[in-house]
């Protein structure tokens, strides 16, 4: 198999005379081509089959043990100017990148196979969807990237029809972590990364293409790349709202994406359009449309259990691949939080001793068709989107930031967005538990200055009289014994209810300083038990704490110098301002 497109079939030929490939396989990413390769990697111990009886055609991969996360501090924005990538990235030169690179992958795939991965973001008859190539030399990363994207021949034809595609070059290299960098190229649409087999740094379709690159390209071309989840939110009359909603990584995407509503919510449905990157676009009328650009989950496994996400539990127990989850006794897999059940193995495939710490990794990982999943809307393939009425943001914040507000405008909203703060999690190597600003969930993937995003973001007041109304959650508050203060996964419902009535102008509001807040009775507690004071301190806003958290904001904003929007700066005045 080859190509029409001369681009690619070059750029192919090329990388091939670089990598040095023994062999190159064209993905056509059929079904056959998907069980070939998984027989591939149970021959060579690359995956190991997990109980075929109770968890038929799940497969368990087991990384390097230092390559288990995204790797924040090599991933790079290469762009002639440093300030176009910004404080907000890593920067290196496009010429130094690229010699680094190419002498990182001269050779680099003696005695492998060349895998060149057509893939489709987004529907693939959707005016929105953009497609890239990656090249690979991992059969792991080829079949996640089946169950993640459209690829394969259909996404080859949509390449050869436009003309045009993101390239992803990747090598698993020797996964050194001396030797491992994810570079970006956004004036050349491309990516490098080398030394990891692991997720966002190798499933370069992910967070390297349909975040990186495409927040880029979407600066350009008038519209957003963003982390976050879509979902369809159904009253009992009929009544359909989607929602976007930006959370950082492992703080609950995939649990709020495919929430189920408590007893006392009946009749409520919540439908699943995606659960990591939503693409929006202004339609004709002025309305922001989103389509998920990935086709598959790769979600975080341990916590996952019945009570928390019954649908990803479900969707879990036939086809996903799983990597780096721990074994029981009956060769199934294993996490913290699944069951009273032992395990026997842990992810590293030692002995399970439980001074070792957790058996499965914090960071364990499925990836499965998002077909799959029990709540899966067919709106999804849609290739005209859906219309978006509210906009989340929120993150992990044991104190400060109430349980729901929303901003009193779109510019205030940029505002509360470019403001996320929130505790690290295990989802990238380094510390976890420490508060760091994650503005629009997007510090980590953003592809350039965030001083230029926000201006971007602020642009869109100008564009539609339209746009989403803005909110701001955080399910995380705790109490002094650190107890959760929010009971949160299908209880969240209750606040998507008020948000929802918000948008529809059902209900009011109490205003204050950092936005308006449910009056008390207004968020539906029928049949939880929560203690009327905890509502109170869930809902309230403290001037003092919040006079602090503004100057804090100052002074992160004061990194971006000159490409800070005046507008931005006048609006987190105004509220300081407003704080007395
Ligand atoms: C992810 C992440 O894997 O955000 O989605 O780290
Ligand atoms: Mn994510």
């Amino acid at each position: 198999m080859s190509t029409t497109n001369e681009a690619l079939r070059k750029w192919v030929q090329d990388t091939a005379a670089l990598t040095k490939p023994d062999r190159i396989h064209w993905c056509d990413g059929s079904d056959a081509e998907y069980n070939a390769l998984i027989q591939l990697m149970l021959g060579r111990g690359d995956l190991i089959e997990l109980n075929s009886r109770t968890y038929p055609n799940c497969y368990l991969h087991r990384s390097d043990p230092t390559d288990v996360a995204r790797v924040e501090h090599l991933t790079f924005v290469c762009t002639p100017e440093k300030a176009e990538a910004g404080p907000n990235n890593n920067w290196m030169s496009p010429d130094e990148a690229h010699q680094q690179m190419d002498s990182l992958f001269d050779g680099c795939m003696r005695g492998r196979t060349m895998y060149v991965i057509p893939y489709c973001m987004g529907p693939l008859d959707s005016p929105y969807a953009r497609c890239g190539v990656e090249i690979s030399d991992s059969a792991y990363v080829t079949v996640n990237m089946k169950l993640m994207t459209r690829m394969g021949k259909a996404a080859l034809q949509r390449i050869e029809r436009e003309g045009k595609f993101a390239r992803g070059l990747h090598s698993t290299g020797d996964l050194d972590p001396d030797r491992r960098f994810i570079m970006h190229f956004p004036q050349e649409l491309l990516i490098q990364s080398f030394g990891s087999g692991y997720g966002g740094n190798a499933l370069l379709g992910k967070k390297c293409h349909a975040l990186r690159l495409a927040s880029w390209q979407a600066s350009r071309e008038g519209w957003l790349a963003e982390h976050m989840l879509i979902l369809e939110l159904e009253s009992p009359a009929g009544e359909r709202h989607y929602i976007a909603a930006a959370f950082p990584s492992a703080c609950g995407k995939t649990n709020l994406a495919m929430l189920i509503p408590p007893e006392s919510q009946a009749g409520w449905k919540v439908r699943t359009l995606g659960d990591d990157i939503a693409w929006l676009h202004l339609d004709a009328n002025g309305q922001l449309r989103a389509i998920n650009p990935e086709s598959g989950y790769f979600g975080v496994v341990p916590g996952t259990n019945p009570k928390t996400n019954r649908n990803a539990f479900d969707m879990i127990q036939r086809d996903p691949i799983f990597t780096n989850v721990a074994v029981n006794a009956a060769n199934e897999p294993w996490w913290e939080d699944k069951d009273k059940q032992e395990p026997v193995t842990d992810w590293r495939g030692r002995p399970w001793v439980k001074t070792n710490g957790a058996a499965a990794h914090p960071n364990s990982r499925f990836t499965v068709a998002a077909r799959q999943n029990p709540s899966y809307s067919p709106l999804a393939d849609d290739p005209a989107g859906v219309p978006i009425s509210a906009i989340i943001f929120g993150g992990r914040r044991r104190e400060l930031a109430p349980l729901v507000y929303q901003a009193r405008d779109w510019r205030h909203g940029v505002l509360v967005g470019a403001s996320v703060a929130s505790e690290t999690t295990a989802a990238a190597i380094g510390a976890v538990g420490v508060t760091r600003r994650d503005p629009m969930a997007m510090k980590p993937f953003c592809g350039y200055n965030f001083g230029d995003y926000w201006r971007h973001w602020l642009s869109f007041e100008q564009r539609s009289q339209q746009l989403p109304k803005i909110f701001h959650v955080n399910w995380f508050r705790q109490d002094k014994n650190g107890k959760f203060l929010w009971p949160g996964f299908g209880d969240n419902l209750r606040v998507l209810r008020w948000i929802v009535d918000r948008c529809a102008g059902r209900v009011g509001a109490r205003e204050t300083p950092i936005g308006f807040l449910p009056n008390a009775g207004d968020i539906d507690l029928k049949g939880l038990d929560i203690a009327p004071e905890i509502m109170e301190s869930l809902l309230s806003v403290d001037p003092t704490s919040w006079q602090t958290e503004m100057r804090d904001i100052a002074s992160y904003f004061g990194e971006f110098g000159a490409a800070l929007p005046a507008e931005l700066v006048a609006e987190r005045q105004r509220v300081e301002r407003a704080l007395g």
